[in-house]
């Protein structure tokens, strides 16, 4: 983004913009907050980080400045507008409970074990090319418009954003949970050079998003911060302890990280909490009520590329623990597989198979 052009749009227009524009590119939400902009959970995050709970995952040691405040990054930027897409709504009652077994169970095929955020097209392409069309729609409008585009990989507290532009609530499970949607949702982020009038207060999360396929549970006229009340299913259910209702989530504990991110082994005393797992992890969000809830609704279908890939079914768990790079790369490529390479998928499948054994 250029360093010194800032054009300005009224708040309803762009109201009215992301009306038109989301629907076309398949979006369910969508918000605006005015940047710069002080992060509530700025505190949250820095503990975070201090305490270690990032298990290792040094990109988020990398510059924590920049993804408190983007106008570091991006000096123009006026607004940042936050998208959110469904990959799944709620957690079916029919889909295997990985609390009892996933892809370990007798008959479930391996994509049984993979968690719903990867079974089908790699998010990072759909989404960013879904908020790439919004922008190109409003570019036909206003030319000098410039927008970063980001999913996950950008340097923004996603959720953060999601929440400050109305688009829900936090979970104790730390996810972004719509109340009619669930928290099956994928986030991603537009840094543009735009500066709202008549925006609301920056101070202040907004209660409603500007732009919504399936409204909140009520009319919402004040934001929250969560809606938990005295549930806990997600921190009892948790098989690792990974979460704590004060400090959020320990990545160093979460069975996403070991299944996903990391290379080594699974550590001896995560093995029997991983049981059944393949790739990433869902049980705090397969047990909350929210989601369950979401599965029962007659909500639109989310964006075919979410569906299961069924060309994958020809390859059982015995062919993942030894399927070489070449095919591997093939197959995954474009799917959120690849994130854990080929020998992570080979050590994911045979933790498995030494499990059935
Ligand atoms: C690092 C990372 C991980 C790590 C650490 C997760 C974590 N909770 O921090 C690991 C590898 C474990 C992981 C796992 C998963 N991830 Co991830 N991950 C990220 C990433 C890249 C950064 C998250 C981050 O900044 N963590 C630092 C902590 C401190 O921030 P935070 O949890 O977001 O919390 C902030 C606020 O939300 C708020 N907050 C959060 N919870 C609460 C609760 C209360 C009570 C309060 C007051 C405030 C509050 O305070 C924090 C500071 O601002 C984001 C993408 C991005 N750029 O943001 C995706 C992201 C969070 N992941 C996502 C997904 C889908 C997943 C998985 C579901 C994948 C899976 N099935 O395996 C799991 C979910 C695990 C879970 N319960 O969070 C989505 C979440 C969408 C959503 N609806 O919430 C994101 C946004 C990616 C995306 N673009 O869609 N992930
Ligand atoms: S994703 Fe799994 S391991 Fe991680 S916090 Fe949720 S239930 Fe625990
Ligand atoms: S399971 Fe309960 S405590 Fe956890 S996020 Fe859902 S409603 Fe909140």
């Amino acid at each position: 983004m250029a360093a010194d052009t800032q054009i300005s749009m009224e708040w309803n227009q762009l109201r009215g913009l992301l009306a038109e524009l989301c629907p076309v590119h398949g979006l369910d939400l969508a918000g605006a907050v005015a940047l710069p902009c002080r992060l509530p959970h700025a505190e949250r995050f820095r503990d975070w980080l201090q305490q270690d709970r990032h298990g290792g995952l040094d990109y988020m040691l990398r510059d924590p400045g920049a993804r408190l405040d983007p106008t570091r990054r991006d000096p123009a930027a006026g607004t940042l507008l936050v998208f959110g897409q469904g990959y799944t709504r709620g957690w079916p009652a029919d889909d295997p409970d990985p609390v009892a077994g996933g892809a370990g169970r007798t008959g479930q095929p391996w994509t049984a074990g993979v968690a719903r955020y990867a079974r089908g097209r790699d998010y990072h392409d759909v989404l960013r090319s879904a908020i790439k069309g919004v922008v190109a729609g409003m570019k036909e409008l206003r030319p000098e418009l410039q927008a970063r585009v980001s999913c996950d990989s950008g340097p923004y507290l996603e959720r953060e954003y999601a929440w400050l532009a109305g688009l829900g609530f936090f979970g104790r499970n730390t996810c972004l949970i719509h109340e009619r949607l669930g928290s099956g949702l994928f986030l991603g982020v537009a840094v543009t050079n735009l500066v709202l009038d008549g925006a609301p207060d920056t101070a202040e999360p907004q209660a409603e998003p500007l732009y919504a396929a399936v409204p909140r549970r009520l009319r919402v006229h004040k934001a929250y911060l969560t809606a938990c009340g005295s549930c806990t299913r997600c921190l009892d259910a948790c098989p690792t302890g990974a979460l704590d209702p004060e400090l959020g989530l320990d990545a160093s504990a979460c069975i996403s990280t070991w299944t996903i991110e990391k290379r080594g082994q699974v550590p001896e005393h995560s093995r029997s909490a991983t049981r059944g797992i393949l790739f990433g992890c869902d049980i705090c969000q397969t047990v909350c009520p929210w989601n369950q809830r979401a599965a029962g609704r007659d909500l639109p279908p989310v964006d075919a590329a979410y569906g299961t890939m069924p060309e994958h079914a020809e390859r059982g768990l015995a062919d993942l623990a030894v399927m070489e790079d070449e095919e591997f790369r093939r197959r995954f490529r474009r799917t959120p597989l690849w994130r854990c390479h080929p020998e992570g998928l080979r050590r994911n499948a045979q933790r498995l198979l030494e499990e059935k054994s």
